[in-house]
């Protein structure tokens, strides 16, 4: 197995180069024992709110960064960034910036009908996973591209591609045994500022990652069967 080493630079219309893609093929059982056992495996995951604060093997969530960025995107435009934060003071900082916000937002900006819909999971303007959490990983999605001289392009199907490449980034990180959460501080401007990101950049989520605590607890949630989702015809 190789991992390409070429780093990407933009093509701005020149036509890609078709190359040979030609996969062994996998035979159908073997297929369908993979695709049971990870079946059974992603049933498995749980968003994590309680974290331990022992450290994660730092190569693993590289490389579940680097499967994100592998994600499928509109005009192969991979309009995603990730800043990876392991650094207290700044967790703690994010902490700060984050329950200010969620403050206002609990207290009354959601709308009586959001918040109606969160009290079952009993989530609250106190966002301990932030500092509890060995690390956060903030995902950036670029609205467009910014070139080094201010040139600006427009960057398509942005949200569905950080939200594929968010799905593969919590799919690699449960595989590899680490527990994570998505949190969507609203609004997340204040991100862009703490993390001093480019103008193009607008953060998508903040994904505190680590192992579960000892005491943590998941609400008793029943996923929908699968019946309930898919139409066959
Ligand atoms: N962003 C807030 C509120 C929140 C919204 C939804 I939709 C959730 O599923 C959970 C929380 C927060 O992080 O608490």
């Amino acid at each position: 197995m190789s991992i390409p080493m070429r780093s990407w630079t933009p093509t701005h219309g020149a036509p890609y180069r078709p190359v040979p893609y030609r996969p062994d093929r996998m035979p159908p059982q073997e297929t369908l024992a993979r695709a049971a056992e990870l079946r059974e495996r992603m049933s498995a995951r749980r968003t994590v709110r309680q974290f331990a604060p022992d450290p994660v093997p730092e190569q693993a969530v590289r490389d579940a960064i680097a499967c994100a960025a592998t994600a499928p995107s509109g005009a192969h435009q991979q309009p995603w960034s990730f800043v990876r934060i392991k650094d207290a003071g700044m967790r703690r900082r994010i902490r700060e910036a984050a329950e200010a916000e969620e403050r206002v937002s609990y207290q009354g900006r959601l709308g009586e009908e959001w918040l109606a819909a969160l009290r079952p999971l009993g989530t609250d303007e106190i966002k301990a996973h932030l500092t509890d959490a060995p690390e956060l990983i903030v995902v950036f999605q670029q609205r467009y591209w910014l070139g080094p001289d201010g040139e600006r392009r427009k960057h398509y199907y942005v949200d569905e591609s950080v939200g594929i490449a968010v799905g593969m980034l919590l799919s690699a990180l449960h595989l590899c045994g680490l527990a994570a959460l998505v949190h969507t501080p609203s609004p997340m401007r204040f991100l862009s500022e703490v993390l001093g990101r480019p103008e193009n950049e607008k953060a998508f989520a903040v994904i505190p990652v680590g192992y579960p605590a000892e005491d943590c607890v998941v609400p008793d949630l029943v996923r929908k069967s699968l019946p309930q989702v898919l139409t066959e015809i």
